[in-house]
């Protein structure tokens, strides 16, 4: 019972902290993360297709070499054929790799300008890469902060090694969120590979991109720039909540608004003299045939 008792709260708060859902790097894994946006679902699905074409092409280019070599072989065919023409077979493998190419050139264009033009957004964020962390600015909603590395020995249970941060990016779900990258010193990038979203953070320049995450949860990403010692130790984890959670980080985050000038009586008194020491001076400066105005005995009513 005594050892049961560490491991079942270990496993609880493991499962509290993934009962949401997470996209993150898995030990072994060969494809993609879970695509969390529609640019990553089109990325996953134009793969996929490319996969077939250049499977298609690789088993096709493999069998006529194994075809030539046994077929073509010097024991069988002691002398070989002298002719290096042959026109119908040219015209096919000229036009048969162009038709190819344009088929993958239509999506991957497609794609491309998907991933370029940012549509009509409804939250910014600016994200600036340091040596080695990132910060970031909502600039509507006055909003800004640092997000930095957990190190290893301050990490709770359930969270990931080199991929948690301090302060979470928290964005709401289905909706299109621009992302304004700049750096600070060197060239960053701010790459999250399940938003299918990785662009770099140039130093004196802005580079935007977008997102619309589609499910609540934890999105990692990391530095994609190599960008000194410490290149390693930026990572960046997204948060997608529901709009409503989102108004309230907000309203957590923002800073108060300033209290409303009031015109008090006391605002205008320091404008007159009121100790005799200070309106000598003036006294002794004015010219003679001036008449000296006596100081108010009461403050001036504020004009309206
Ligand atoms: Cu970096």
């Amino acid at each position: 019972m005594k050892k049961t008792l560490p491991f079942l709260s270990f496993l609880g708060v493991t499962l509290l902290s993934f009962g949401l859902f997470a996209d993150y790097p898995r030990p072994w894994e060969m494809t993609f993360q879970e695509p969390a946006t529609p640019v990553m679902e089109k990325i996953h699905s134009f793969h996929n297709l490319l996969i077939w074409i250049e499977g298609g092409i690789a088993i096709f280019v493999i069998s006529l070499l194994l075809y030539v070599i046994f077929k073509f072989r010097a024991s069988k065919n002691p002398v070989p054929a002298k002719f290096s023409h042959n026109t119908l077979i040219e015209i096919i493998w000229t036009t048969v790799p162009v038709i190819i190419l344009i088929v993958i050139a239509i999506p991957s264009f497609k794609l491309l300008y998907f991933m370029d033009v940012v549509p009509k957004s409804e939250l910014t964020i600016k994200a600036t890469g340091h040596q080695w962390y990132w910060s970031y600015e909502y600039p509507d909603q006055k909003v800004s902060f640092d997000s930095f590395l957990i190190e290893d020995d301050k990490l709770k249970p359930g969270q990931m090694r080199l991929l948690e941060t301090d302060n979470h990016v928290v964005v709401p779900v289905n909706t299109n969120v621009r992302v304004i990258t700049t750096s600070a010193d060197v060239i960053h990038s701010w790459a999250i590979p399940s938003f299918g979203v990785k662009r770099d953070s140039v130093p004196g320049r802005l580079n935007e991109t977008w997102f619309n995450v589609k499910k609540e949860g934890l999105y990692y990403g990391q530095c994609s720039e190599l960008c000194g010692t410490k290149h390693g130790f930026m990572p960046i984890v997204v948060e997608a909540v529901s709009p409503a959670k989102f108004q309230q980080w907000i309203a957590m985050k923002a800073p108060p608004p300033p209290p409303a000038p009031v015109a008090t009586p006391a605002a205008v008194t320091p404008s007159v003299p009121t100790s005799p020491v200070e309106a000598k001076p003036a006294a002794a400066t004015a010219p003679q045939t001036t008449v000296p105005t006596p100081a108010p005995s009461s403050p001036q009513e504020p004009k309206k």
